[in-house]
């Protein structure tokens, strides 16, 4: 539980941001959250429904606000967006959200005064790009949610393929969050051991099928949720939880949160996701990862397909 004064804003107050409130309330995260939609009456609605909960959590400051409200906020998320409707393809889709988050932006800039800006809404990775430089802030000080939710789907999906305890399972998914995106093998540890070599030993097999199968059943996750239930949010909520804890309690966490890349791996003027260290500034430095030179390419490969989306919604 964080003691001293810590305000949060969530601009988007729809499944993923009233999750996210809702998470955190339960962990008490902040002492003081703000939900901000323009559907006005569902950002009530979803502060009310959570304060009538917080006799049996603790006491916390939940409500509804406008834009005036992101002054002194540690921290703003960002959730808004549009869903894709029928007919619409991806890039129509990124068009709409590129149109909304730059409103969103120039809204939080005309009251900001310090704090993270952490990217959520889709497509995250081109979302981070634009509002950074749409902010005008540091590098680092906007950070997207990136592939933290899919690092922790690799994860967990591993520890039930090797039955052994998630928390005892380290490894990275990196690049887009989307389809380029790669797992880091390479950096897949369990007790201190290369998944490799761990396979090598008594407790697990994992063939390079169930490799591939890994890798792609962590990249069809969220498509899969849709299917069956029409939207994401539990587990997203509980990563950007994550992700705020890091930043309120200035925990130098290491996380696969999004970033403007200037230079690593020859990788020059996109947004995308790597293993970070953050604390109340934000990104504070990208860990130098030693990539197998498939992983390099690949990365590589994922940061090209981000350019070509970045320059057809670019305005
Ligand atoms: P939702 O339930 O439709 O909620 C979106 C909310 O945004 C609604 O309440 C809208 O009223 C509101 N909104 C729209 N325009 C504005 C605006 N200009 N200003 C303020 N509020 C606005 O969508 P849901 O919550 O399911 O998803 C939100 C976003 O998160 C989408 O872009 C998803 O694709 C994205 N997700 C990202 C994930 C990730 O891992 N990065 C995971 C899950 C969802």
């Amino acid at each position: 539980m964080v003691t001293s004064k810590s305000k949060v804003a969530i601009i988007g107050a729809g499944f993923v941001g009233a999750s996210t409130a809702f998470a955190m309330s339960l962990q008490q995260i902040a002492t003081e959250i703000v939900l901000i939609d323009v559907n006005k009456e569902k950002a009530y609605g979803e502060a009310l429904d959570i304060n009538h909960g917080i006799s049996f959590v603790g006491q916390m400051a939940v409500y509804s606000g406008d834009y005036s409200d992101v002054k002194d906020c540690d921290v703003i998320i960002i959730t808004a967006g549009a869903n894709r409707k029928p007919g619409e393809t991806r890039l129509d889709l990124a068009k709409k959200n590129v149109a909304i988050a730059k409103d969103i932006t120039q809204n939080i800039m005309k009251y900001y005064t310090r704090g993270v800006i952490l990217v959520v809404s889709n497509p995250v990775d081109i979302l981070t790009y634009m509002i950074t430089k749409w902010s005008g802030l540091p590098n680092g000080r906007v950070m997207g949610s990136g592939t933290v939710l899919d690092s922790s789907r690799f994860r967990y999906l591993l520890s039930k393929k090797l039955n052994v305890d998630v928390r005892n399972v380290h490894g990275y998914i990196i690049g887009e969050h989307g389809d380029s995106q790669l797992p880091v093998w390479s950096a897949t540890h369990i007790a201190g051991q290369n998944i490799n070599e761990y396979c090598q030993g008594p407790n697990g097999i994992l063939t390079p099928e169930d490799k591939l199968a890994i890798a792609e059943e962590v990249k069809k996750a969220g498509a899969e949720i849709i299917k069956n239930k029409g939207a994401t949010y539990y587990a997203i909520a509980i990563t950007i939880n994550a992700i705020v804890e890091s930043l309120l309690k200035d925990q130098n966490t290491i996380r696969t949160v999004g970033s403007v890349i200037n230079g690593n791996y020859g990788i020059e003027d996109v947004a995308l996701s790597l293993p970070s260290i953050v604390n109340s500034g934000g990104v504070q430095s990208i860990i130098p990862l030693t990539l197998s030179p498939e992983e390099e390419a690949a990365l590589r490969a994922s940061a090209d397909s981000l350019k070509a989306i970045l320059n057809e919604v670019k305005d």
